[in-house]
């Protein structure tokens, strides 16, 4: 039973650094990359081929791929693609390129990303097709692709750079599943309601921003889609995976009269810009009627001269104690709420004294809800990664640019937080795999060891790893917002997410025993096919 195209996808875990994966399949997270999902409903639509996905790549052996290949690549199979939104180039990707090349060289092979960062490493691919891939890519099966060679040995089609392969704004976005992706009725699915940010941060990298009138999606295909995803499969969860969602109030109107028609109960999770939410009256009503109850908020910082310095100006003295109004209203009203604050550290004006603020306030208001913390990076405008405002205007942000000889290695500096027992081992060993190493080609090529009168990029690793990850508060934290699909996906309850890590079974991620369970039990159907 061979297939037109035969897309495989996954995504890795935060804890992950792919350099480390070895041949052995990996059981971290069980969420479904919706892009490949989104590319597959396109191309059955647009050339009504039969579209097959394979997802969790990364829990699956070379042999086991092998046999997928052998059942659904034929003569007339059209291509077989991977893509997805983080690096995927793991061993055992690389190494089924190579054997789909060698045993099926009829077959065109492409990979899909958003950046093409995260694709370069996959050897044995016709065409790199970075940004929003649908256009791209129907032109590349059509075979009139406009492409440059990327390093002067892949074809590359730039869907950001390339005017007519800009998908969107775009009114349809739906995504279709069908009967061979064995979707839970439990399961957390995403979806867009829109491509595109009418905001323009300057530490931000999507390339999308500033947009001006209408680019949602309309309320038909989202009633549709929806209705499609709970009748065939009893879908109730949803990630919202729009960069900002709550922009304009009419937006979130639009989609509550569809969510108040249903005759069945869904919930959203997504990104909400706290200022609006809190200084526009209605938001936070509009969004309770959505039921879109799981809240990631990017505060970046609680100082008022760093959160203004990079586009958001308003105060975090008004805005954290309106989010706990807003908790209060959709927990009484919806029976759920979950909110998480993510923060940057090495902003401008940022201290010590800035940062001490910012945890006191989560150690003494946000209990049992989540936070993460990342140190500013600060991209090179080489080609794998959208630059931003920043990028191009250090001097204006108060930035200089270290000389990778000149960076401190971090050393034994973090060996406190290896030697105490009240850390999970979990955070010890993702703050050794992310460590950064400055003399190692990513600040070569991809960001800078960017240094401003109070610190620099090194010294604010550290002091994230201080904090957040390697400090005993984050016992008190619960599943971050994206994460609960994976817990949602093995079987956890909404009672669960608003638990903390001291009263659930494992740190971060679900159990693996579980993880494994339920994708070993997707491997066993697909390759029953
Ligand atoms: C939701 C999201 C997350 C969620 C994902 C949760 C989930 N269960 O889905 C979470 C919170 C985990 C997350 C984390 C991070 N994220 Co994020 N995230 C996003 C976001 C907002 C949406 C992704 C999405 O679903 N988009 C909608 C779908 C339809 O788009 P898509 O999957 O990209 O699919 C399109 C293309 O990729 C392509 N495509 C996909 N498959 C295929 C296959 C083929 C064959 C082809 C040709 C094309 C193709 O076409 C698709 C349709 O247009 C994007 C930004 C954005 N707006 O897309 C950033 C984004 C993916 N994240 C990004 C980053 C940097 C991160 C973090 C590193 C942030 C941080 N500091 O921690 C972490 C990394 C975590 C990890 N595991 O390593 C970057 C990725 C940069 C990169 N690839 O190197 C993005 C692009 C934002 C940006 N512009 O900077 N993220
Ligand atoms: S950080 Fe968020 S709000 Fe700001 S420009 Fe980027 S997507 Fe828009």
């Amino acid at each position: 039973m061979s297939v037109d195209v035969l897309l495989f996808t996954g995504m890795t875990g935060y804890s992950s650094n792919i350099n480390d994966f070895g041949d052995d399949p990996v059981y971290e997270t069980r969420s479904r990359s919706s892009g490949t999902y989104r590319i597959a409903t396109y191309l059955r639509k647009e050339f009504e081929f039969d579209v097959e996905v394979i997802d969790f790549i990364f829990s699956w052996t070379l042999e086991e791929l092998k046999e997928v290949c052998k059942s659904r690549i034929g003569p007339d199979t059209r291509m077989v693609g991977i893509g997805g939104i983080f690096y995927l180039h793991a061993p055992v990707i690389v190494k089924l390129f190579a054997h789909i090349k060698e045993e099926y060289p009829h077959v065109l092979t492409t990979a899909g990303s958003q950046t093409i960062w995260s694709i370069t490493q996959i050897p044995n691919i016709d065409y790199y097709i970075s940004g929003y891939g649908e256009l791209g890519l129907k032109a590349v099966l059509n075979g009139t692709a406009k492409y440059e060679m990327w390093q002067g040995r892949v074809k590359h089609v730039d869907c950001w750079r390339t005017p007519e392969y800009a998908a969107y704004p775009w009114p349809i976005l739906t995504i279709l599943y069908e009967d061979r992706d064995y979707v839970l009725p439990h399961e957390t699915l995403s979806m867009e309601t829109s491509r595109g940010c009418k905001f323009k941060c300057s530490y931000c990298n999507y390339p999308v921003l500033g947009v001006k009138g209408d680019y949602t999606r309309s309320a038909a295909d989202f009633e549709y889609n929806m209705k499609d995803n709970y009748d065939r499969w009893g879908i109730t969860e949803y990630i919202i995976t729009d960069d900002t969602f709550n922009d304009h109030i009419e937006k979130i109107r639009k989609y509550g009269d569809v969510v108040e028609s249903l005759d069945f109960t869904p919930n959203f999770a997504g990104y909400i810009r706290a200022d609006l939410m809190t200084q526009r009256p209605h938001d936070v009503e509009e969004l309770a009627r959505m039921r879109f109850n799981s809240h990631m908020y990017g505060i970046e910082s609680t100082n008022h001269a760093s959160a203004k310095s990079i586009g958001k100006g308003a105060k975090a003295t008004n805005i954290l104690p309106a989010i706990l109004e807003a908790k209060k209203y959709i927990q009484k009203n919806n029976g759920f709420y979950r909110g998480e604050m993510s923060f940057i550290y090495g902003l401008p004006h940022e201290t010590q004294e800035t940062l001490d603020y910012t945890f006191k306030w989560i150690d003494e208001n946000w209990q049992n809800e989540s936070v993460s913390m990342f140190p500013l990076m600060i991209m090179r405008d080489t080609g794998l990664i959208h630059p931003n405002e920043m990028t191009h205007n250090l001097d204006k942000y108060g930035y200089t640019v270290m000389q990778q000889i000149e960076a401190q290695p971090i050393g034994n500096r973090l060996d406190h937080i290896y030697d105490n027992p009240n850390i999970h081992q979990y955070f010890k060993d993702r703050i050794r795999k992310q460590l950064p190493d400055p003399m190692g080609p990513e600040f070569q090529y991809a960001t800078y060891l960017w240094r401003n009168e109070f610190t620099n990029y090194m010294e604010a690793f550290i002091k994230v790893q201080e904090s957040l990850w390697g400090h005993e508060r984050y016992w008190d934290r619960a599943v971050p917002i994206f994460g609960q699909a994976n817990w949602n996906n093995v079987g956890f309850t909404k009672t669960d997410m608003q638990k903390s890590f001291r009263d659930l079974p494992s740190m971060m991620n679900p159990p693996e025993e579980m993880v494994r369970a339920s994708i070993e039990d997707y491997k066993k159907k697909k390759l029953s096919l």
